[in-house]
């Protein structure tokens, strides 16, 4: 009997906080426990000026808070120049004839042993015109996106990992196709869009090295001493990244430059948004349970906070950022401003109930809170400030899910994307 007790207990546990099992302890998961704060107004600029018209969002506001996010948030994008060059490496058609798979390596300078990435590219084989597409980053090489035997293994850094059979900071056949429950590869490819996808390591390898490789080695090679505070952490480098492979789907004969919707899961939706945010040609910009220093309000403190991310990933953000460690209401944005600066282009931000630590309510506040900015925009935001049910996603100009499961990215995230990439992108 006393042995049933203690199993019987763990169900009950489970059963009673589902949402919350699992997640790093010791941080808070109760809504009657989020502080109260006050947003920072998206509608008054630095100098109390009320912001009432199109043009003054754009001449005014939208510069400072985007200066305001590279200064306190994420850093600065480089700002250096670069000459790009690209190499088809393969082209074959997959996917039982369904796709035309090809592998672009994309140089950053002239020296073809200097940083380089490789950008794989899916697009519908029987296309007869430049398809929109989705261009993301992804966590484990362009091979762990599909089973596809001859997709090249990347040779950058990867972190060590014995299920995936990566030893020595290098990847192995052990992971190709690893990740392809993430991609959703052949639904995106037969609904008429093409799916472009980088390793974030070619750009920044995700540890902390005070930025000297990736990029780094050619956007800033001769620094000497400390950086400076608003220098761009990985967040930064990762986003550059984008908007040069976006440089390459603009000039892809196969992809419509002017219908390229950026998406990313977790870090790589932070990243997504500030890419976003920072190019105004992307159309469309994804995030998927991106949570703290993407979607979600930071003055929350639900779940993942700034000072826990600063810790654990230093090399993330600008150095100003840790400022804001457990002094959140002294940020002079919050993330709502991050979505206003990505309208009145489609945003969509997807929560998943069993990612407490990303905080969903947090992730479609932010949203929410940014509707007046669409509205200014002649967009409409959020209609409610309440979660929508499980599963129930809202599409209008911009759309929300929450679905059940963990942290993740799943078919159900992908049929809502494409859904909504159908009313903005085609
Ligand atoms: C977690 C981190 C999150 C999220 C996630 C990921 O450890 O706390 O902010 O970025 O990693 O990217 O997988």
């Amino acid at each position: 009997m006393r042995r049933m007790l203690l199993p019987v207990f763990i169900m009950l546990f489970v059963v009673a906080c589902p949402s919350t099992f699992g997640q790093p302890q010791g941080f808070n998961y109760d809504e009657a426990k989020v502080p109260d704060f006050e947003l920072p107004s998206l509608l008054t600029s630095a100098s109390g000026k009320k912001i009432a018209s199109a043009a003054d969002w754009n001449n005014i506001r939208r510069p400072e808070i985007l200066k305001l996010f590279q200064e306190h948030v994420f850093g600065r994008l480089p700002d250096r120049e670069v000459q790009l060059s690209v190499e088809e490496r393969s082209r074959q058609t997959v996917h039982d004839g369904l796709t035309l798979r090809r592998e672009l390596r994309i140089f950053f300078t002239e020296d073809r042993n200097g940083p380089a990435m490789d950008m794989l590219v899916y697009t519908p084989a029987a296309a007869k015109s430049a398809v929109p597409c989705f261009l993301g980053l992804n966590f484990h090489g362009n091979h762990s996106v599909d089973p596809d035997p001859a997709i090249a293994i990347t040779k950058s850094w990867v972190r060590n990992d014995s299920k995936r059979g990566n030893v020595n900071n290098r990847a192995t056949e052990a992971s190709r196709g690893k990740s392809a429950s993430r991609w959703a590869a052949r639904m995106i490819v037969k609904k008429g869009y093409g799916l472009a996808t980088i390793y974030y390591g070619d750009i920044d390898p995700d540890f902390h090295d005070e930025f000297k490789n990736g990029i780094h080695a050619i956007t800033e090679p001769d620094r000497e001493g400390d950086r400076a505070s608003d220098a761009g952490g990985s967040i930064s480098a990762w986003s550059w990244g984008l908007s040069r492979a976006l440089d390459i789907l603009i000039v892809d004969r196969f992809v419509d430059g002017e219908r390229v919707a950026v998406f990313g899961h977790s870090r790589l939706g932070k990243t997504s948004l500030w890419a976003g945010a920072n190019d105004p040609r992307f159309r469309m910009v994804i995030s998927n349970n991106s949570g703290c220093g993407g979607a979600a309000l930071s003055r929350r403190r639900f779940g993942e906070t700034v000072k826990r991310i600063n810790t654990s990933f230093p090399h993330w953000f600008c150095l100003k950022h840790r400022e804001y460690n457990d002094n959140e209401d002294a940020m002079p944005v919050d993330h709502h401003m991050l979505m206003a600066l990505i309208a009145p282009r489609a945003v969509y931000v997807a929560s998943a109930v069993g990612d407490q630590w990303a905080d969903p309510r947090g992730e479609m506040l932010s949203l929410y809170h940014a509707g007046p900015v669409f509205e200014l925009l002649g967009r409409k935001g959020l209609p409610s400030n309440q979660l929508p049910e499980l599963d129930n996603p809202v599409h209008a100009d911009v759309g929300y899910h929450i679905r059940t499961g963990k942290h993740d990215v799943t078919d159900f995230d992908w049929a809502q994307y494409l859904k909504f990439a159908d009313l903005h992108l085609k």
